[in-house]
């Protein structure tokens, strides 16, 4: 990597400034008053002081710039990050929520996949309803490829009220509260098996897009490959967002039909562009693979052309269209026709070299950004000049009827950045960030337009790279991609670690990496390094830690989570009771350290049993778990909520249910027997 010639400071400086961030450290300790909890804590600070920090440093072998990163991030115990990072995770189907600058991962918010922890998908009633509306037709789909979270909106920035993310292996989009940190929906694509290009939302979270990605016959239908041209279709899906009551509504969304290119990515246009949608696609050669019928391979049949089209679309425009009723139904669902489409105006095409991946909006949506992964140039479109192209009428048409821009009228600028680019962020200083997969090492590059008084740099041109370890997917940015980046730090979204952690065998966690941006020029610090231990992260968005406000407990005793209201069968101290009506057995209990009431529950064989358990603290943190053998049931139970769960009692015998949570010194304690009798 490229260390730092800007740092003047040398090792005595920076071991110096160490000592005196140790002695600030331990004098804020001492003087702090004595309600820490944790004696652990209290034992273990006279040891750090007992070393000379200029002793450690050299016993450690930690250079100058390794004490910097390590005082740029080190973050001491019950001291709260700037920010917070949502990233994916992968094929592991679920959210990573990781503060930054430690790197700390904090939680981790069930998605697709059930979770033990959180009691997602093991018989509360809420999670399994939320994993029902995922699956696909009778199919129980139980993990999903997450790709791109996308964290709600207010004039494009980031609110903090909900996240979304997209489902790639079965195209289905997620709905998580920013209240508890829960999913709350999933719903499936009605016209698409796979998807790509989500989760984005539109500068006020009034639509979240879901693009494709592989076509095929819209509806999960069947035709021949050999009918590719004439039957396959490329899509994008736009969900309608309320806010009011934190769902996705099917009912006012809808699609568009697009011709069998692969939809790769897409971004929401914001302040100048507010209304529009970018979307990068590649395989506009419509390669059908078949190596085995000495075709050529996928890799090769779609990388022959040197253009592929960015799908530039008038969102405003087609939701007075679909609104209008302009549409067919695909099962169902309405869906603009590729002809209504291009009758109407909605769609353009414009050449973006070469095998692209990605399109990002710079802050102000002037510009649309693109990187060919064959090729070491991102190429930045102009807004404005893609307008005038439309007005003028100036295009030629593809073999669908598509208008194809012409690509110098529309080109801004093109900068040389290296190997491989995907793709790009944004900071507060006029540059943009592209990640070069093949380097592998992030580029920082400056803007023109407006943003070239932000810094000293030429406008339009590359200005430092830092190498990172090692293939670059993504990168996100603190705020990078709203109309208000933050820059000050990076994340490198790294898909291999090789030699970077300890050898675990041979599946190896991603690695990302912490890089300081904060410095204009060529000041670029790599400064830590974070295992994900978990399926591949793609994208990840980073907010501030304030704009968040989270509740510490359920509003009030008796709540549900999943409706986010006071469910009707919440229980309150004094009121609980086991209800019989014939087979069916209605248990209503109480859950408070250290006992479950009632602790006795008696069932017969063959019953079906309903019950709902409230925990009534209203304490921080006081959450409770509670599992039965053999039943699979397995939940959370957070302070205030009610949960519910159903089951047949076939097998009979003595089962203890207990508390999951060792939530006291009486946890143990905290028991009770279900007898099922033959
Ligand atoms: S994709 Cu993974 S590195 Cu799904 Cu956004 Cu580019
Ligand atoms: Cu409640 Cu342990």
């Amino acid at each position: 990597m490229q260390r730092l010639s800007g740092y003047k400071l040398s090792a005595k400086a920076v071991v110096g400034i160490l000592l005196v961030s140790v002695l600030a450290v331990l004098l804020l300790m001492s003087c702090q008053d004595q309600g820490q909890e944790g004696s652990a804590e209290e034992s273990s600070a006279p040891a750090a002081v007992s070393g000379d920090a200029a002793a450690i440093a050299e016993a450690r072998g930690l250079t100058p710039d390794d004490i910097t990163a390590a005082l740029k991030t080190y973050t001491p115990t019950g001291v709260h990050d700037e920010y917070i990072m949502f990233a994916s995770g992968g094929h592991g189907g679920q959210v990573y929520v990781i503060g930054m600058p430690s790197m700390r991962i904090i939680k981790q918010i069930a998605v697709f996949t059930p979770e033990p922890w959180q009691g997602y998908g093991y018989g509360a009633e809420g999670t399994m309803q939320t994993l029902a509306g995922g699956f696909v037709g009778d199919n129980e789909i139980t993990w999903g490829d997450t790709h791109h979270p996308a964290l709600s909106e207010t004039a494009g920035d980031y609110d903090g009220e909900w996240l979304f993310i997209n489902d790639k292996a079965n195209a289905r989009v997620a709905t998580i509260d920013l209240r508890d940190f829960e999913t709350k929906q999933i719903v499936k694509n009605p016209i698409a098996l796979s998807d790509h290009g989500g989760t984005f939302a539109t500068p006020n979270t009034d639509w979240v897009v879901e693009g494709g990605q592989y076509a095929a016959p819209l509806g999960w239908e069947y035709s021949s490959l050999d009918n590719y041209a004439e039957d396959y279709r490329g899509m994008v899906t736009f969900w309608k967002f309320d806010r009011e009551s934190g769902r996705l509504v099917p009912e006012e969304s809808f699609a568009m039909e697009l011709p069998p290119y692969w939809q790769d990515l897409c971004d929401a246009g914001k302040n100048v562009s507010e209304g529009w949608i970018f979307c990068n696609s590649f395989n506009t050669e419509m390669a059908t693979g078949g190596v085995e019928d000495g075709n050529p391979p996928f890799e090769a049949g779609a990388s022959q052309r040197d253009m592929d089209y960015m799908h530039i679309i008038n969102l405003d425009k087609a939701v007075e269209v679909a609104q209008a009723g302009n549409t067919v139904e695909v099962q169902g669902f309405p869906v603009i026709s590729l002809d209504t489409a291009i009758e109407e105006g909605l769609l353009y095409f414009v050449p973006e070299p070469k095998s692209p991946h990605g399109v990002d909006i710079t802050p102000g949506g002037e510009f649309m950004v693109v990187s060919g992964k064959l090729d070491p140039h991102v190429t930045i479109y102009s807004f404005e000049k893609v307008q005038e192209a439309i007005a003028a009428g100036d295009w030629q048409t593809d073999d669908y009827g598509v208008p194809i821009l012409n690509l110098d009228n529309v080109m801004e600028a093109q900068v040389e950045l290296g190997l491989g680019p995907l793709h790009t962020q944004f900071d507060d200083k006029g540059y943009a960030y592209t990640s070069l997969f093949l380097e592998p090492s992030v580029a920082r590059w400056s803007l023109g337009g407006d943003y070239a008084d932000l810094n000293e740099d030429p406008e339009w041109s590359l200005v430092s790279k830092v190498t990172v370890h090692y293939n670059v997917g993504h990168i996100a940015a603190a705020e990078g991609d709203t109309v208000s980046p933050d820059g000050k730090y990076l994340v490198s979204m790294n898909k291999w670690a090789i030699d970077r952690f300890n050898n675990v065998g041979p599946l190896l966690p991603q690695n990302f990496q912490l890089i300081d941006i904060n410095e204009p020029g060529d000041n670029l610090q790599l400064l830590y390094d974070m295992p994900i231990p978990d399926g591949e992260p793609h994208y990840a968005q980073i907010i501030k830690a304030d704009k968040l406000d989270p509740w510490e407990v359920y509003p009030e005793v008796g709540w549900n989570p999943h409706t986010q209201s006071p469910d009707p069968n919440a229980t309150q101290i004094g009121e609980e009771r086991v209800e019989r009506d014939g087979n069916n057995v209605e248990i209503f209990m109480t859950a408070i350290r250290s006992h479950f009431t009632p602790e006795h529950v008696e069932i017969k064989q063959g019953d079906h049993v309903i019950w709902h358990i409230t925990n009534v603290e209203q304490t921080y943190d006081a959450t409770h778990g509670f599992t039965i053998p053999l039943y699979n049931i397995n939940m959370s139970i957070e302070p205030g909520e009610t949960a519910t769960f159903e089951f047949d009692a076939t097998e009979d015998g003595v089962f203890s249910y207990y508390c999951t949570e060792f939530c006291s010194a009486l946890h143990l304690e905290m028991t009770g027997y279900m007898l099922i009798e033959p």
